[in-house]
């Protein structure tokens, strides 16, 4: 049997992780915390969604996607095509050419690629499959915006990271330029942040 460094066989993390997404997305009757947690960008779905995600799945913005032991799910302020990267601990990067899940991902995969809406544009590790330990960078292009990203017309956006077991880590900001991806670089303008994992 597969384990983390932790010894925890895969299948206790998996029904720890079916446990915490239970009742994500619909199914049940709405709660008063519900509405207070959502936010304006939909980023909780509790509020949005309209359906019943399957199992591995979460809502987000409306849209059922895939979730597991580790989700980036970015989304952005106004109609247009933003690109969501993922550069993984062993260098590999995951985006919407490079879609997964194999060993060019590390098993990561990218399950929707909005070009069109506010998003979510989601990568995430399935659960079952253990993503790799260390660091990971996150970028996000705007590249698709009609009006492109200017200091008159923003395109702000968010990005959070579930991991299980630890408060969602959410990063925030806007363009005001057209911002391309050469590889999901320190610097680079389409640089949103970094963590780790465990
Ligand atoms: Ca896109």
């Amino acid at each position: 049997m597969t384990k983390r460094r932790d010894g925890r066989p895969q299948w206790v993390l998996g029904a720890m992780l079916g446990l915490v997404l239970m009742g994500a997305c619909g199914g049940g009757a709405p709660d008063e915390g519900a509405a207070r947690r959502a936010t304006p960008l939909g980023l909780d779905g509790v509020d949005l969604c309209g359906n019943v995600c399957g199992q591995g799945e979460a809502c987000e913005g409306g849209v059922c996607v895939g979730t597991g032991l580790l989700q980036i799910t970015a989304t952005w302020s106004r109609p247009g095509d933003a690109d969501l990267y993922v550069l993984t601990p062993g260098g590999r990067l995951i985006h919407y050419a490079n879609r997964g899940p194999d060993a060019d991902t590390e098993f990561g995969e990218l399950d929707v690629d909005d070009q069109t809406g506010t998003g979510p544009e989601n990568i995430f590790w399935a659960v079952g499959t253990i993503p790799p330990v260390n660091t990971y960078r996150v970028c996000l292009t705007a590249v698709g915006f009609d009006p492109a990203p200017s200091p008159t017309n923003p395109v702000s956006y968010t990005v959070r990271v579930r991991r299980p077991g630890k408060p969602d880590f959410i990063t925030t900001g806007s363009y005001t330029q057209v911002t391309a991806s050469g590889g999901c670089n320190f610097g680079d303008p389409s640089y949103v942040t970094s963590f780790g994992l465990p």
